[in-house]
């Protein structure tokens, strides 16, 4: 792994200046994303807080190839470009060792981009997926998207006297992805850096496609205060609401402190914690709405076990 000192000394890829809120948790994701590798690297960019604000014409944040997409195509648009590199390879009009990113919201990725990316793995082509999963569509207002969890009010699943916030729970996009047997697929969180980066690096050098789901806090659609992005990733992870894992190659690995957990070496906070610390779930304090923590943490406990036997396998 190597030193924070030697990753001062890279290029920086994605500048500061961008108009992303103090405390977002996108640009931290994506900087961590870029470090992983030293090789050229071309960027499509689905539409959402971090396309928007990284990108106001005429000015943009970007160092590297970047292409705004619209917001169903990040990986469509992607495997697009990286066809087209092999074709000017295999004409010898291009030799550079290239890698290929995708960057998409929650909502561009478990709902409007499934179909893009589900076809793109499929495909085999030579990218990398990275989901930067706030739980909400948050540049349009803070709806709720596929990825948001149970309980949380939105601006379309308000909580009130009808409903006590989003009544589904989320997809386990993760896992769906994991199904199309792709070489490699992770969750990760920023607080985490090192767990975060190796997994990138691993993506970037799969052989073929390769997804990262990473928990991206939100200060405005989670409400809390913006100095807490880090404490609310590694709360996310430390109750399991946010597990660490990998597939690779067809094995399921626990990492970080999911894996400390797992092995009884430090324990796993109860999901009221997570839930506390957040604006958006603020009635469930209410001993009305005792019975959706519960239905939440026996449904977090039924996952964390299921994980684990998929790991022990
Ligand atoms: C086809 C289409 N529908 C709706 C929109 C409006 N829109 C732009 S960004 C966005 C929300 C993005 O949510 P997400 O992907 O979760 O990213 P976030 O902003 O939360 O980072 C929406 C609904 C659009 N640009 N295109
Ligand atoms: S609304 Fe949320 S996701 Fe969007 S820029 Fe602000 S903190 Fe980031
Ligand atoms: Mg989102």
């Amino acid at each position: 792994m190597i030193s924070i000192k030697d990753m001062s000394k890279k290029p920086v890829r994605l500048t500061e200046g961008h108009r992303l809120c103090a405390g977002c948790a996108e640009p931290i994701v994506a900087k961590q994303i870029l470090l992983a590798t030293d090789k050229p690297v071309v960027v499509a960019n689905a539409t959402g807080c971090f396309e928007v604000s990284t990108s106001g014409f005429p000015q943009s944040a970007w160092e590297v190839p970047w292409i705004h997409t619209a917001f169903a195509t990040a990986a469509s648009t992607i495997s697009g470009v990286e066809a087209a590199y092999h074709s000017l390879r295999r004409k010898g009009k291009i030799n550079e060792d290239i890698r290929f990113l995708a960057f998409a919201g929650d909502g561009g990725t478990y709902d409007i981009g499934f179909q893009a990316l589900s076809g793109a793995i499929e495909r085999g082509h030579q990218f990398m997926y990275v989901c930067m999963n706030n739980e909400a569509y948050m540049n349009t207002g803070i709806q709720r998207s596929g990825a948001t969890q149970r309980g949380a009010s939105t601006t379309t699943s308000p909580s009130g006297e009808h409903i006590p916030g989003k009544r589904e729970f989320p997809k386990d996009l993760t896992k769906i992805i994991a199904a199309h047997k792709l070489p490699y697929a992770a969750q990760a969180s920023p607080h985490n850096w090192k767990d975060l980066i190796s997994k990138a690096a691993k993506g970037f050098e799969a052989n073929g496609p390769a997804f990262l789901n990473i928990i991206a806090p939100c200060p405005r659609g989670w409400r809390y205060d913006s100095a807490d992005t880090i404490q609310m990733a590694k709360l996310s992870v430390e109750t399991g609401m946010w597990p660490l894992y990998e597939y690779e190659n067809g094995k399921w690995n626990l990492t970080g402190e999911t894996k400390r957990i797992a092995e009884g070496k430090m324990e796993r906070r109860p999901l009221i914690d997570w839930l506390k610390a957040q604006g958006r779930f603020r009635h469930l304090l209410d001993p009305a709405n005792k019975a959706v923590v519960d239905d939440i943490q026996e449904n977090l406990d039924a996952d964390w076990d299921e994980l684990l036997r998929l790991t022990k396998l």
